[in-house]
């Protein structure tokens, strides 16, 4: 079924035996897979980050946030998306508001995430489903604005919540220039209808293809390889994400403020910087190996994983933790990310949400009061930090957690001696990016710390999550089509069996076979480990409480299998 698959939903070759892999063959791999992102395209058609169509929309697209930059009355830039997407949208755009407000200017960047601001920490997939919310939200975000460029962000072209935002933009061009970011050739966009609305994200993507000429829409969509873990967008789509709006943001703002103009040559040389950024960092190998390893180690004995951070590490260090349920099943105090200040230093929209429960206590203080006092030597703590924004406070934290024996790792420049490119310009940018560059280089180092703790306590099968959470309609037909991949069923057989899961029914009634699937994902939110169990029930044609039992003698769901075949 693979060659049917989108590149963003296919699996990597470089990582089927992941699950089998040491520390450092995970590290490894990793390094691979990332820098698939910065290949030339093979002769396979599709445009990647450095294509000339490429550079040249990431050229007119700058010059539109730099017009913007320069007269910002009544206008507004919105970057949106779902999940990790919608994560980097608030990170990005609270990073540029910030410089803005160091110089001075007016706020222009502001984010909209599906689900709201409790998304930014936890995981809310079911929004993603919901076009007509995706509409709502940016209407009610640009009320009143006279001009509006709109980043819509969807890794796999696929979010429904962020079609429905696009269609809007193009009903309404005297406003909104909308701008889709992505990462699959064009024609691979989800052609599936969506609830409630008349087009699919790929007829929307075929109007904005129409006006790209006109520059009354631009698609930005380079193609950076399969996943390391099929279709865990959070990792090279986050990353290649973040490379895109750092590039393009930062050259509009050193054109607005500096008089730098925007050429293909300052974009390409920004790039290549963050490519150099990725380099230095896997250079590391070794270092990040050994947080590797002892991350694995507190996951596979009960223990936990916690970010300490400062400024925007800290909100890389949440966005990492809040991905780990609904790709490895994770529970939230298995990884979690604490930030100086909490929300006072988040500045989101909706303010503190700590009374939404305790997973939303993300302060340093929060860490002290819940966290420090039931540490053990299970425990990693990782302390995440620019020199400049600490002060002494992480020495000081870094005494505490070590009273308590814990695996305790700084993350600093300095720590892992990560020396970083050349600055390419003089000014500003060169501080801009030298900035940026460390928030890339966290996000690598983290993303490889939770995914290969995860992979060694035995949480995914080959390449695939296994024990992803169905939350939503992409979710439910991967989780469909992966069964059908590791059983070798037919599709109607897997989507029964996990229907079955779902509804914990050993029978499927035709209340149950007669709902759509936003129905079973609705259900689903509440059920755990839902595709392991559909894999055992195809496998081994038992009965659930049976799979439920063999699931809970052995959970590493490969050596389940291993079982099940003998
Ligand atoms: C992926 C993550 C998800 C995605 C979300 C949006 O690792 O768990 O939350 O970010 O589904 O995907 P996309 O393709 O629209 O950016």
């Amino acid at each position: 079924y693979e060659p049917s698959l989108p590149v963003s939903e296919k699996s990597n070759p470089l990582t089927g035996d992941i699950d089998r892999a040491s520390a450092s063959t995970i590290v490894r791999m990793l390094q691979a897979c990332d820098g698939q992102m910065f290949e030339e395209d093979a002769g396979v058609g599709y445009q990647r980050l450095f294509s000339k169509e490429v550079v040249e929309t990431m050229v007119e697209v700058a010059k539109k946030v730099e017009l913007i930059l320069k007269d910002p009355q009544d206008s507004l830039v919105v970057l949106s998306g779902c999940g990790t997407s919608g994560r980097i949208a608030f990170l990005i755009a609270s990073c540029f508001n910030k410089r803005l407000k160091d110089i001075s200017q007016s706020l222009v960047f502001s984010y909209i995430i599906a689900g709201g601001d409790r998304a930014l920490f936890s995981s809310h997939e079911a929004p993603e489903d919901d076009g007509r919310l995706g509409m709502l939200m940016l209407k009610e975000a640009c009320e009143g604005k006279k001009r509006v460029l709109f980043f819509g962000i969807s890794c796999g072209l696929s979010a429904p919540f962020v079609a429905g935002q696009l269609d809007f933009c193009l009903q309404h061009p005297e406003v909104y220039i909308p701008v889709l970011i992505g990462f699959n050739p064009a024609h691979q966009a989800r052609n599936e209808p969506i609830a409630g609305c008349t087009f699919t994200f790929h007829s929307v993507m075929q109007r904005m293809l129409e006006l790209e000429q006109s520059q009354k829409a631009f698609i930005v969509s380079p193609a950076v390889g399969p996943e390391a873990i099929s279709g865990s967008s959070r990792m090279k789509g986050g990353s290649a994400t973040m490379i895109l709006l750092e590039v393009i943001l930062s050259a509009a703002q050193a054109a607005a403020f500096t008089r730098a103009p925007v050429t293909e040559k300052v974009i390409l040389q920004s790039m290549l910087a963050y490519k150099s950024t990725v380099d230095v960092t896997y250079s590391h190998t070794e270092r990040i190996s050994t947080l590797v390893e002892a991350a694995g180690k507190s996951l596979r004995c009960s223990g936990r994983v916690c970010y300490l951070g400062w400024g925007s590490l800290a909100v890389l260090g949440l966005i990492d933790a809040s991905e780990c349920n609904p790709t490895f099943g994770a529970d939230y105090e298995d990884v979690r990310g604490f930030i100086a200040g909490g929300y006072a230093e988040l500045n989101n929209n909706e303010g503190p949400l700590t009374s939404l429960g305790p997973d939303f206590s993300i302060s340093h203080e929060d860490f002290l009061r819940l966290i420090l006092p039931l540490l053990t030597d299970r425990d990693t703590v990782l302390l995440l930090f620019t020199r400049s924004e600490v002060l002494g406070e992480d020495v000081q934290m870094a005494r505490r957690v070590r009273q308590k024996s814990v695996f305790v790792q700084n993350l600093c420049s300095s720590t892992l001696q990560i020396s970083w490119p050349s600055p390419l310009t003089e000014g500003s940018v060169q501080m801009l990016s030298l900035c940026q560059q460390w928030e890339l280089s966290t996000k690598l180092l983290l993303n490889a710390v939770s995914t290969g703790a995860h992979v060694l306590k035995g949480k995914v099968y080959q390449n695939h999550m296994v024990d992803v959470q169905v939350t939503n309609t992409k979710l439910f037909r991967r989780a469909a089509r992966l069964l059908q991949k590791l059983s070798g069923h037919p599709k109607l057989q897997c989507e029964e069996a996990l229907l079955k899961a779902i509804y914990q029914s050993e029978q499927l009634t035709s209340d149950i076979t007669s709902s759509d699937v936003g129905t079973h994902t609705l259900v689903a939110k509440h059920r755990t480990r839902v595709v392991p169990l559909a894999l055992i029930l195809l496998l081994t044609n038992c009965s659930l409480k049976e799979a439920e039992s063999r699931l809970q003698q052995q959970p590493i769901v490969r050596e389940v299998v291993v079982l099940c075949l003998s």
